[in-house]
């Protein structure tokens, strides 16, 4: 049966805060802080369970192999040798935020009837460029079944591509066909704008779009000058929901009358200025939550625990279920760790509409399956990382036996290997 299977990112044992991401405020906030690796992969667990047991089906991804001594090689040096600056940036374990693995069309929208997907390239943070190697390794192993995944490379440098964060489906349900939203930036304001137009219309053609039921929409400047560096920041869709903040769209007018147009069914959820300010929906991650359709059909949102603590925030979400909006749950998750990093419930995740019979099962979650994860995160993964424990050969030997050993325990053996 076809349903929408959220992918989340195990969160690696290198997990850290080395402030390496310019225009994430969280990411600079947090600099220097110490990460508790161990607490961000249960609390990331939790979240799958929880999903899981709501009856949503779920899947996960492999933290990547680090240090990535392969993208050192192919930049001269080795961790031994390499700067701080270098370290930290192979160290870091950002390929926990999934949502910014790939872009993915479900077969429904694209002219050759497959589910296709492409490889976030990731090319304008540093620390994230060298993710789509093993991503790409991960993705074809998980949707090997040509007869109903494509899975293709990165569109290429410089056309910076940032995966689903940018990018949403509004539909009437999952299986039906849909309207894919690209939402690209442009450059000029204080922080880079990662995601280029170029790269969202290379990747609608290479998924075979019709260009009815496609729109390349631009992220407000404002948005972006406040820190929300992806588009699911400020907002996040699901089915005929769109759940927005008032300044996530440069032209929120033509946006909605387009989309209109093209789902005269869509609902348009719009949270105003006046009641949240883009400063509060950033720190709470409003926006960042997962927009699901429980099976009794209903809409809930899955949000991390900041978004209860923001006062304006908390009351807009409880007045819009008293008043019978159109999101009729509320679920809290303690994700800390990745929140202090920039990433969200829906940064944590990579949708993917299909039968999850097609997809690889070593991929798949069960409950028991996440009791072994979990396991075998409280025996490896480090209780606590300082930054400067990122220069420590003994923590880089650690994280790699850490890594190796899931690869052993889901069976994945063939994962546990340089990517250069
Ligand atoms: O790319 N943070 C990530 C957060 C990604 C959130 N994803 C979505 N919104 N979908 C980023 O900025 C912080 C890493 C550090 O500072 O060490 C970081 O990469």
């Amino acid at each position: 049966m076809i349903t929408e299977i959220n992918f989340d990112g195990i969160v690696g044992p290198s997990h850290n805060y080395a402030g390496l991401s310019l225009g994430n405020l969280a990411s600079t906030r947090n600099l220097g802080k110490v990460s508790r690796p161990r607490d961000a992969a249960l609390q990331g667990l939790a979240k799958m369970r929880a999903n899981l047991e709501r009856g949503l089906p779920q899947g996960f991804f492999l933290p990547q192999r680090r240090p990535d001594e392969g993208w050192l090689q192919q930049l001269g040096t080795t961790m031994a040798d390499a700067s701080a600056a270098l370290r930290a940036n192979a160290m870091s374990a950002s390929s926990m935020w999934a949502a910014n693995a790939a872009t993915v069309s479900p077969a429904a929208d694209t002219a050759d009837g497959r589910c296709h997907l492409t490889v976030a390239n990731l090319v304008t943070m540093p620390h994230r460029s060298h993710e789509w190697r093993e991503t790409l390794a991960q993705l074809q192993l998980a949707f090997a079944d040509h007869a109903h995944f494509a899975v293709h490379a990165p569109v290429p440098a410089p056309f910076g591509d940032e995966g689903a964060a940018n990018h949403m489906r509004l539909c009437a349900s999952h299986d039906a066909p849909g309207v894919e939203v690209f939402v690209y930036g442009e450059a000029g304001g204080p922080y880079p704008a990662r995601q280029h137009r170029e790269a969202s219309e290379a990747i609608a053609r290479i998924h075979g779009l019709d260009p009815a039921r496609t729109i390349f929409a631009r992220q407000s400047d404002a948005a972006i000058a406040a820190g929300a560096f992806h588009n699911d920041v400020v907002a996040v869709a699901n089915e005929r929901v769109l759940f927005t903040h008032e300044l996530a769209f440069a032209d929120r007018e033509g946006f909605y009358a387009e989309l209109r147009e093209k789902l005269p069914e869509v609902e348009i959820v719009e949270v105003p200025a006046s009641a949240v300010s883009l400063a509060d929906a950033i720190t709470s991650y409003l926006f960042n939550a997962q927009l699901v359709t429980l099976p009794s059909g209903e809409p809930a949102l899955v949000l991390p625990g900041e978004a209860q603590e923001n006062r304006p925030v908390w009351s807009w979400l409880q007045a819009h279920v008293a008043g019978n909006g159109p999101i009729r749950h509320l679920f809290v998750h303690d994700l800390r760790e990745s929140m202090a990093n920039g990433g969200g419930p829906a940064c944590l995740r990579l949708r993917v509409v299909a039968d999850p019979e097609t997809v690889d099962p070593r991929f798949m979650a069960t409950p028991e399956k996440l009791d072994r994860i979990e396991a075998l995160v409280r025996e490896h993964w480090p209780e606590e990382v300082a930054v400067e424990d990122l220069s420590n050969p003994a923590l880089w030997r650690q994280v790699v036996a850490a890594r190796a050993a899931l690869c052993v325990e889901l069976d994945l053996r063939e994962l546990d290997r340089e990517f250069f």
